[in-house]
């Protein structure tokens, strides 16, 4: 399996800590593909037409282009306890959280390109609209803490994970943890799992 990304990039490893809990780790190989929001790149293209990544490409030809689809996929292929329940009130929970999640970090990702643009090309009505919708989500999640805790670890375990990870990577000055005290320690324990220690953000252009 190949699976095209970066270790910039939070949709990327949930992915790549998805493979870590199913034990198919050893079977995804990494190749580097760097993006920008307005730089589409050819080469990536021909692989994810939306020029996004993840995207993963099987040895049968398949190629999935959506980390909740290549979760999905991933989840396939073992014989162990299911991380994406297979039906009932259960499954839609956890995709209700996963979808939250994933929302969230569509817009940490916009509010990071927002920020790379030089500040007279910034929208400040946007920046603000973005905090405020992750300011919002987190919310959410901390009133949901309690029920997502009640549950087996899935998905959304790790989505949310991928979230608060992301969030300490490139938004620091967020502080989320002074604004939703109640997720810090869930975080800590979470963030002590080998899936993520082996996951850890990485910018390669500022070593
Ligand atoms: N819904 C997608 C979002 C993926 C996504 O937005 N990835 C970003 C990088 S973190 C990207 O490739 N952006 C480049 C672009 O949209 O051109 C997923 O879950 O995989």
């Amino acid at each position: 399996l190949r699976l095209y990304g970066s270790s910039r990039s939070p949709f990327v490893r949930k992915v790549l800590v998805f493979a870590h809990e199913t034990g198919l780790a050893g079977a995804v190989r990494l190749v580097p593909a760097t993006v920008g929001l307005a730089l589409p790149d050819p080469a990536l293209m021909a692989i994810s037409p939306l020029n996004r990544i993840p995207a993963l490409c099987t040895d049968a030809g398949l190629v999935l282009c959506d980390s909740s689809l290549i979760c999905e996929y991933l989840d396939s292929l073992h014989g162990a306890e299911r991380l994406i329940p297979a039906g009932g009130e259960e499954r839609w929970r956890v995709l209700q959280w996963n979808a939250l999640a994933g929302g969230m970090l569509e817009q940490l990702v916009l509010w990071r390109f927002e920020l790379l643009r030089e500040p007279a090309a910034r929208s400040e009505p946007l920046v603000a609209a973005l905090e405020l919708k992750v300011r919002s989500g987190l919310a959410r999640f901390e009133a949901d803490l309690p029920r997502l805790c009640e549950r087996a670890f899935s998905i959304a375990h790790i989505a949310l994970g991928c979230v608060l990870g992301y969030l300490d990577f490139r938004f620091a000055a967020l502080d989320w943890r002074s604004a939703h005290p109640g997720l810090d320690p869930w975080h800590a324990a979470l963030a002590e799992r080998p899936s993520f220690q082996r996951t850890v953000h990485h910018d390669p252009s500022k070593t």
